[in-house]
């Protein structure tokens, strides 16, 4: 019975947080059918060419950081699992249920007087992300409990109101920005515990007066944190699903316009607003709401195909749906670093960049297991950069062994499995202007045999290019091929098709 309820709950939690109609921007987008009037739709051209586009279009990884007064709890409050570990841990305010403490609401609004970081030290960790190999990084600087880690003056509900009093944000824009790191400030619109917000449409007066403070109050946020911190990126919007912020089209539109106009060169997903018929991420026509795709959380696309040439990015969390602070992972499978190499390269592969997520304690240090990662990765990025960091997709049939990047005439295999023979086969379209000439491998700068093998498949359109890689190089890691891409040698020969 317990458990059953436990389950219920769940399903709740999670189908409030992500609406299915709107589910459709993760995989192959369908075009609609007849083009309607969009008068709130993009902002911008969808591939913008501006210096500061092309910077985000070569980060290859970044880090994605979930601090707020939830990491003080990690997931348990008296040492009772929140909701059996399964949700969200920065969702541990909404709690409920059988296990959940006494007033818990009142205590996790509560929780800002214990806030008291004594060991953070944000130049450790821009130190630590800059090891890692991270090119940027996405800060919550408010998540949906309304708490500001920054001395806003539009609420008192702010860091200058803690134990600690420092402002939070100013230190992780400073000290990143000195690491070379760009900043970007994630901001969520919806506040759980805001009296001026509600999810539903305003429909009384009284409601509209109430909404239309809580929209200036937004913008006030947003004008402040682009006046206090005037060396950041970009916003990384969430929390914008609810009715209300999506009636708000005209209000949302005009904003995102002043931010812009603030702050040049300034880059936002798709998340941050709809067009006046509710269409979400993209507008009713299929046009990108944004700079970049924001819809792949959790998640990767399957085909490049999918993105229709947009820019992307998929941030990831290492639990399997934990962003803050999880004391525990010992009932959890936790991803490793493999994995995040695996899903790096898989995005890098398709023109999106990788966001690896991190969740301090309340104390402000990393947990040890996502510091041990952030070490592994950091190793592995230092050696692989030429693969990860600048490139782009390479027009080739997707390899089983692993994901190409390509940068100018180098092509990057960068191999996660290696066959049992050694030999990594690579098939070329019989009609491609390119092929693999010479080929090395990344990590030793050894060069390694290429031998054009036409296996005379009936109707195949692909040629195949096979490189050898010697018995005694067994790496414990994914490995990089470096191929020179030249002319070919000659026609491949046109074999007789079979008779049936
Ligand atoms: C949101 C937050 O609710 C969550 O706590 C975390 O901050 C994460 C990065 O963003 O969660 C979402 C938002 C959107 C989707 C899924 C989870 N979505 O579009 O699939």
């Amino acid at each position: 019975m317990k458990n059953k309820l436990k389950y219920i709950w769940l399903a709740i939690a999670t189908t409030a947080a992500v609406n299915q109609a709107d589910a459709q921007w993760t995989g192959p987008k369908k075009q609609p059918a007849k083009e309607v009037e969009v008068k709130y739709g993009s902002l911008t051209p969808p591939h913008r060419t501006d210096a500061d586009m092309q910077a985000f279009r070569s980060y290859g990884l970044g880090q994605f950081i979930h601090w707020g007064i939830y990491s003080i709890a990690g997931n348990e409050w008296n040492g009772v699992s929140a909701r059996g570990g399964a949700a969200a841990s920065e969702w541990i305010r909404s709690w409920g249920g059988p296990t959940a403490p006494k007033d818990w609401t009142k205590t996790y609004d509560n929780l800002y007087k214990q806030f008291n970081p004594k060991n953070f030290n944000a130049k450790r960790w821009a130190r630590q992300a800059k090891e890692m190999g991270a090119r940027y990084v996405i800060f919550t600087t408010k998540h949906h409990d309304g708490f500001a880690l920054w001395p806003t003056k539009y609420s008192e509900y702010n860091i200058a109101a803690s134990p600690y009093k420092k402002d939070i944000v100013k230190q992780i824009v400073d000290a990143y920005t000195a690491e070379g790191i760009d900043v970007y400030l994630y901001f969520s619109i919806l506040e759980w515990n805001n009296p001026n917000y509600m999810s539903r449409v305003p429909k009384t007066d009284e409601e509209k007066a109430k909404f239309d403070k809580f929209l200036q109050y937004t913008r006030n946020q947003l004008l402040e944190q682009l006046h206090n911190y005037p060396k950041i990126k970009g916003f990384w919007f969430d929390g914008t699903w609810d009715a209300s912020w999506k009636s708000a089209y005209e209000f949302t539109y005009n904003l995102e316009k002043e931010l812009r106009e603030k702050h040049p060169g300034l880059i936002i997903g798709s998340r941050f607003r709809n067009d006046e018929h509710g269409s979400r991420h993209f507008d009713s026509n299929g046009n990108i709401l944004g700079d970049y795709e924001q819809g792949w959380e959790r998640k990767l696309p399957a085909e490049f195909e999918w993105l229709n040439g947009n820019d992307w990015d998929a941030v990831m969390t290492i639990p399997p749906n934990g962003w803050g602070y999880m004391k525990d992972w010992s009932a959890i499978y936790t991803k490793t670093t493999d994995d995040l190499l695996d899903m790096l390269m898989h995005s890098v592969s398709m023109n999106g960049n990788f966001v690896i997520n991190f969740g301090p304690d309340g104390n402000g240090n990393m947990h040890p297991e996502e510091d041990k990662i952030a070490k592994e990765i950091g190793e592995w990025t230092k050696q692989n950069a030429e693969a990860l960091y600048g490139v782009r997709h390479a027009v080739l049939p997707p390899s089983k062994l692993g994901y190409f990047t390509q940068k100018d005439d180098n092509l990057y295999l960068t191999v996660f499995n290696r066959p049992v023979n050694s030999i990594i086969r690579i098939a070329v379209p019989k009609n491609a202007s390119q092929v693999p000439g010479t080929a090395t491998l990344l990590i030793t700068g050894k060069s390694l045999e290429v031998k054009q093998s036409d296996i005379g498949l009936d109707l195949d359109k692909n040629t195949y290019y096979d490189v050898t890689l010697p018995k005694d190089f067994q790496p414990e890691k994914a490995f990089v091929i470096k191929m020179k891409l030249v002319a070919p040698k000659g026609k491949v020969a046109k074999l007789m098709d079979a008779k049936m």
